[in-house]
């Protein structure tokens, strides 16, 4: 079964798939091992990455060297978030046939102008593309695919741009119209209001997606409640849970003068062979390295 088949099993056999961000091979291991549905290739986390803005300066070949890199070091179905298509429909044509085959089940594409700014950056420029506009990149990517069960995903940024639900609605059913298998809902404002109204209003024929960053209290059980909501993106949590290890690990080994302390609260380096698969290669020479 092709990942992207596995991933539309999910949605159907449980209420609720959970994706997690992932901004390398490292933490797609550790997001599969810790039991998540999916990963989130997620375009903040790249670009936090790189030291970065996610404005819309981390390439397509960029992204597609690390998804193919975590494609090939795990097994979960990976959602490719590819922002704005990286340009016109054209551009989205092109895009969905790399992703494809670079191990995607699944893109999200956002309805903002090209360069994006990243959504929850107070006072962001958030200019949104003409509806017509963005139905024909949906409906390119919807015949591009060459696999029936890969995922297109519209994302609509009308909350985010401070346009109101009405619009994000006429959006997300335009969007629908144009062939997306879901509709994913952002939102800024610091608690789940927006979305929760929004998700009682959707009465379009296709699940939503979420991203909860900014309403962390959204959990699950609330989710589940709403019934339309079918997938959850951890979006930057990944990165934010690397940049808190890190952070602290170095501040204490600068105030310390040294990793004697540290050492007994990270990872021992036994667990990160581990995490290499070491155990294949020991083998491997034993066998072959004759
Ligand atoms: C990402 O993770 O790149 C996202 C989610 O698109 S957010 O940064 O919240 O817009
Ligand atoms: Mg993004």
């Amino acid at each position: 079964m092709s990942p992207a088949k596995r991933l539309r099993a999910r949605m159907a056999e449980t209420s609720l798939v959970h994706i997690m961000a992932a901004h390398s091979p490292l933490s797609a291991i550790l997001a599969e091992e810790a039991g998540f549905d999916g990963l989130w290739a997620s375009g903040f986390e790249l670009s936090a990455l790189y030291g970065l803005p996610d404005m819309s300066l981390i390439s397509m070949t960029q992204h597609l060297d690390m998804l193919r890199a975590i494609a090939g070091r795990t097994t979960l179905p990976i959602v490719a978030d590819i922002d704005t298509g990286y340009g016109n429909a054209i551009n989205v044509i092109h895009a969905i046939g790399e992703y494809e085959r670079a191990g995607a089940s699944a893109v999200v594409i956002e309805d903002k102008t090209f360069p994006k700014v990243t959504s929850l950056v107070a006072g962001g420029r958030q200019e949104l593309l003409r509806i017509e506009e963005f139905k024909g990149k949906i409906a390119a990517a919807v015949t591009t695919r060459q696999d029936p069960d890969f995922l297109v995903i519209a994302r609509t940024e009308a909350l985010i741009a401070g346009l109101g639900e009405t619009e994000a609605l006429q959006r997300a059913q335009a969007y629908v119209d144009a062939g997306a298998d879901m509709i994913l809902i952002h939102s800024k404002k610091r608690d789940p209001s927006e979305i929760e109204s929004f998700s009682r209003a959707w009465t379009g024929s296709v699940p939503l997606a979420i991203v909860p960053n900014a309403y962390p209290e959204l959990n699950a059980e609330r989710v589940k409640a709403l019934g339309n909501i079918r997938m959850t993106i951890y979006g930057n949590y990944g990165i934010r849970a690397a940049a808190t290890g890190m952070q602290e690990t170095f501040r204490r080994i600068i105030a310390d003068d040294g990793v004697q302390n540290v050492h007994k609260d990270i990872l021992p380096v036994e667990e990160i062979f581990r995490l290499q698969r070491m155990d294949e290669i020991k083998s491997a020479e034993s066998r072959f390295l004759c």
